[in-house]
């Protein structure tokens, strides 16, 4: 890593059902973040936490679209504001953002701040496909619908401050899915993103299949954001996590794929930013995915085993 990395966290648990997932930055804290990324020789501060109000008293529904449903819509819209400011700040500072989730809705804020002046591509790690609308969801939770809001897609395409401002769904790959809702499908369908199944990986390896991801997400633009969801780990390595989906990458492959980002970094497709969502506490085994989080995030940025 090239930059100094800034952390800022962003303690949200209101796009999701489990409350437990705001406790995931001081998660990844306590398992040696900061310190790892030092012993890289990568220097590193941290910014502390967004704000993120506390759901109680707030009527989950006042935001709510038109038609469908997504809870605390209006809590997202603010906390994701505020985190795209945070984020566009830290690149304007030629800093790399490296944000600590908190539900993945917090992506539609990281996405939005990293593309605020240059061309971004997404590669998106998830079991999920987080491509739901208010018309679609089967849960009500924004968390599921994070890369269709960064999109623009449905209702989300009238706001200000839910489509990436240079985020183009050519440049958009979803790695490891395994779980995506049957109204979700065709949203993924009927878009430009690229989408590899765990099938893909089980079939051509991941090395391959993120090899490509990064060939989508580089293509033409200034920079890729990485979104890590750590339930697209195997629940066995990553228990902590709130909605966990059977069947996901091993802990080796998922150090591979994060060895891959950092050898492409260099290149003019570089790393701009990257985000550890849905570590929830309070569902792990003894800090278990939070440590895997901080390994999966030091390999991203660079180390090397000789
Ligand atoms: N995540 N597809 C389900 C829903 O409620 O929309 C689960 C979403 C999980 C989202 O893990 O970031
Ligand atoms: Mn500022
Ligand atoms: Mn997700
Ligand atoms: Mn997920």
């Amino acid at each position: 890593m090239d930059r100094n990395v800034r952390i800022i966290g962003v303690p949200m648990d209101l796009g999701a059902d489990r409350r437990g997932v705001d406790m995931g930055p001081s998660a990844i804290r306590y398992a040696g973040l900061a310190e790892s990324i030092e012993g890289l020789g990568v220097a590193c501060s941290d910014w502390g936490d967004v704000h993120v109000p506390r759901p109680e008293g707030s009527d989950p529904d006042a935001g709510a679209p038109a038609s469908g449903t997504a809870k605390f819509l209006a809590e997202t819209e603010t906390v994701c504001t505020r985190l795209a400011h945070e984020v566009a700040d830290a690149v304007a500072d030629g800093d790399f953002p490296l944000v600590l989730g908190g539900d993945h809705s917090i992506a539609i804020g990281t996405a939005g701040g990293v593309s605020r002046d240059a061309e971004t591509g997404i590669v998106w790690f998830d079991a999920h496909g987080d491509f739901n609308t208010p018309a679609t969801t089967p849960s009500g939770n924004v968390h599921g619908m994070g890369l269709a809001a960064i999109l623009g897609k449905g209702p989300f395409a009238d706001t200000d401050w839910a489509p990436a401002p240079n985020v183009a769904e050519e440049n958009v790959a979803l790695v490891g899915l395994r779980s995506v809702d049957a109204a979700e499908r065709p949203n993924i369908r009927n878009s430009d993103v690229t989408a590899y199944t765990m099938t893909d990986i089980d079939a051509r390896g991941v090395t391959e299949v993120v090899t490509e991801a990064l060939d989508v997400a580089t293509d033409g633009t200034d920079g890729v954001h990485v979104s890590l969801d750590l339930d697209w780990l195997d629940p066995t390595e990553a228990p902590g996590v709130g909605t966990p989906e059977r069947g996901g990458v091993s802990y080796r492959e998922a150090h591979a794929a994060m060895e891959l980002i950092s050898e492409r970094a260099a290149d003019p497709g570089r790393l701009a930013s990257m985000e550890l969502v849905e570590v929830n506490p309070i569902l792990d085994r003894h800090n278990q995915t939070a440590e895997l989080g901080v390994e999966l995030a030091a390999s991203a940025l660079g180390k090397v085993i000789l």
